[in-house]
């Protein structure tokens, strides 16, 4: 979306408010909880920063900064959404970017993970947000600014059942950026329709 688009007049004295967004998959505590411990075993053997238990995800879809007028464009995109609920089957870790991040992912991406991204960038594009032209890479951060990528790539498996999206604002701090999420939406079985639920947990 282009911010000349907008259809409310601002003053210049009243500088739009902005958020940080993005769609992701967030863990229920028991995946959030073993994702973090995966971390733990990587930054053993990698050093490098930990992510916080809080803050592990899966992005969707990056948006960036936006007004917060948009918001409300954001959840109509995603709210008429069809998608599948599925299990994501994360067997391998890895670094990039010369292991400034260290990532969980999986051999084998869904089809119904990769069904999910790829209607979410069409109704986003279809509704006028830039998005990133790269390929959607599914991966979880679970590192950041390490010293070395992982000797081996294969994992344990660890089974993330995802039934739910969510949009999430990014918020800086002084101890470094938070996350809040601001809506969820329940994935269809059979390919149900999304159901927007109560607030955003
Ligand atoms: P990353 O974990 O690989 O850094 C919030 O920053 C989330 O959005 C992170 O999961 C981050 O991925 C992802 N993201 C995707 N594109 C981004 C970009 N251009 N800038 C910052 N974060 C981005």
């Amino acid at each position: 979306m282009n911010e000349g688009s907008s259809a409310a007049p601002r003053s210049a004295s009243m500088p739009a408010e902005r958020m940080r967004v993005f769609f992701a998959l967030w863990p229920d505590a028991a995946t959030a909880a073993a994702l973090h411990a995966r971390g733990r075993t990587l930054r053993a053997e990698c050093g490098g920063r930990l992510m916080r238990r809080e803050t592990v995800h899966m992005t969707l879809a990056f948006l960036g900064d936006v007004p917060a007028s948009w918001l409300a464009v954001l959840e109509e995109v995603a709210g008429a959404l069809h998608a599948e609920r599925f299990v994501l089957e994360l067997d391998r870790v890895g670094g990039w970017h010369g292991h400034r991040v260290l990532w969980a992912g999986c051999e084998t991406v869904p089809a119904a993970l990769q069904a999910l991204a790829a209607e979410l960038g069409a109704r986003l594009h279809a509704a006028g947000f830039e998005l990133e032209a790269r390929a959607f890479n599914p991966h979880v951060t679970l590192v950041r600014n390490a010293l070395r990528s992982p000797r081996q790539a294969e994992t344990p498996l660890l089974r993330w059942p995802v039934a739910s999206f969510v949009l999430v604002a990014s918020e800086r701090s002084a101890d470094g950026a938070h996350y809040r999420v601001l809506e969820r939406w329940s994935l269809g079985e059979g390919g149900a329709a999304p159901v927007r639920s109560r607030g955003p947990n």
